[in-house]
């Protein structure tokens, strides 16, 4: 095969991303206040790989210079990083922590003066404990409790950060916390679930519009969604079927309303049908219809692949989306042994392409995108993990998304999930995933081979292959 040039764009994104409670650590210090990760690790430890807790992340309370000069030496001219609510402020709502008021300005500072532009996030599966107490997001009254805590973080650092995001996916707290059972409160109930889902865009819907209300000056706010492009086994017409329901789900039940303004009649059609539509009040079309986003970060790991249900549900089990189709495993398919994940790079082709066709083309970046290795931290070889197999992930990747961005696609930028070695939910440290490996006794950083490929396409702003 031939090679070829894939130049990328000027003015690209080149980065990585990260949470708080994935990253920051110190978090019972400086003021934080409990949120729902603190607590379930406390109540339930053994819900975390190796029984590892939030506690002990990657440090980068302290390390954040060492950090920030690492992402330039490697290339980064952009990072994500997210606000902890409960840092910020403590109980949820009112007194701001004026520690965690310093610690994003420096974080910013630092990073805006090595030329690398912060990306923010608001929340990132991390609801401030004293309200879930009340309810979480199934409460309509934490959703004037996130408006202030949103608008405290615009006025605060508004003049700095230009690009805002409201949640990073959204859905997964739906599906974790109370469809699935691997987010705390570990609810199993659809009609909650849609409640929680539903109260999420509500939440994400004030936040733009406050955005708006505060006119930053060339700011930008968008969400951050996992979409999942969801493959119907065979044309026929119930595996389509299928399919299409489980992208009404798991897609575009944020996906339209955030870009569009308003939910797929087929959604609502359905959960009517089944008796499961949320409560809503007067003036929430028009409030979704009128704020929708600028920006939208795309985070793609895997496709759904879906067929019919082999068999009907039994109509007297409760309501799940699962009712109404099976994954199944593609023969063929090609894996990340490690994660149990699919590998299927034209992901993005189609995902941005559908953003082309069916969501007027809206500025769009990929926001996460990875290769999770369990055991990574003992591939080393000459004091350095070698980690082809992430560079070809990543360069895969960005084939497709080249492809796309020369049939018109509007995508600006690329960042890899995650920049160092990172805490993950119940994983903790099972899965490595950085572009920075992390010692956690010592916290030491060592960049892995990719950092340093990184480097270069950044440089370059592309690559032949
Ligand atoms: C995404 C989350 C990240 C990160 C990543 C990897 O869904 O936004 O926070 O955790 O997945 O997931 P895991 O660590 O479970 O492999």
């Amino acid at each position: 095969m031939t090679e070829q040039n894939y130049q990328f764009p000027a003015g690209f994104w080149w980065g990585s991303a990260t949470s708080a409670t994935q990253i920051e650590g110190a978090a019972n210090q400086y003021g934080k206040g409990q949120n729902i990760w603190d607590h379930w690790y406390n109540i339930q430890p053994e819900r975390f790989y190796n029984q590892v807790g939030p506690e002990h992340t990657s440090d980068f309370y302290h390390r954040y210079k060492e950090d920030i000069a690492l992402m330039k030496e490697f290339g980064h001219n952009s990072f994500r990083l997210s606000i902890s609510w409960s840092r910020l402020i403590p109980d949820g709502v009112g007194e701001v922590n004026e520690e965690a008021v310093s610690f994003y300005h420096n974080v910013i500072d630092e990073l805006i003066a090595n030329d690398i532009e912060p990306f923010v996030n608001l929340f990132h599966f991390d609801m401030p404990l004293p309200l879930q107490e009340i309810g979480g997001w199934e409460n309509r009254e934490v959703i004037e409790m996130y408006r202030q805590y949103a608008k405290k973080a615009f006025e605060l650092f508004g003049d700095k950060v230009k690009k805002w995001f409201t949640f990073n996916e959204p859905i997964v707290p739906v599906e974790g916390g109370y469809l699935y059972n691997f987010h705390y409160p570990n609810v199993v109930d659809a009609k909650r679930a849609i409640q929680v889902a539903y109260h999420t865009i509500i939440a994400h819907a004030t936040a733009v519009q406050t955005f708006k209300e505060l006119n930053i000056e060339n700011g930008k706010i968008g969400i951050i969604l996992n979409l999942t492009p969801s493959y119907p086994r065979s044309e026929n017409t119930a595996d389509q079927k299928a399919a299409h329901i489980a992208d009404l789900f798991f897609n575009r039940s944020f996906l339209d309303p955030a870009v569009l303004g308003e939910y797929p009649e087929d959604l609502i059609n359905l959960l009517k049908e089944h008796n499961h539509l949320p409560q809503t009040e007067d003036g929430d079309a028009g409030l979704i219809k009128e704020n929708t986003i600028d920006i939208l970060g795309v985070n793609y790991y895997q496709p759904r692949r879906v067929k019919a249900k082999d068999n009907l549900p039994n109509p007297y089990s409760p309501f799940m989306p699962d009712w109404f189709f099976d994954s199944y495993e593609m023969p063929g398919r090609r894996m990340n042994e490690y994660r149990g994940w699919e590998i299927y790079e034209k992901g993005v082709y189609d995902i941005m392409i559908n953003l082309k066709e069916n969501y007027h083309n809206i500025e769009s970046f990929i926001s996460e995108n990875g290769m999770g290795v369990q055991g990574e931290e003992h591939f080393i070889e000459n004091g350095q993990i070698q980690d082809d197999y992430r560079i070809t992930f990543i360069k895969d990747h960005l084939k497709w998304l080249h492809r796309a961005i020369d049939e018109g696609c509007n995508a600006k930028g690329y960042h890899l999930w995650t920049t160092m070695d990172n805490w993950s939910w119940s994983n903790a440290y099972k899965n490595r995933y950085g572009f920075f490996s992390v010692n956690i006794d010592t916290m030491e950083r060592t960049p892995k081979k990719s950092a340093y490929w990184f480097k270069q396409i950044s440089e370059q702003n592309g690559f032949h292959a």
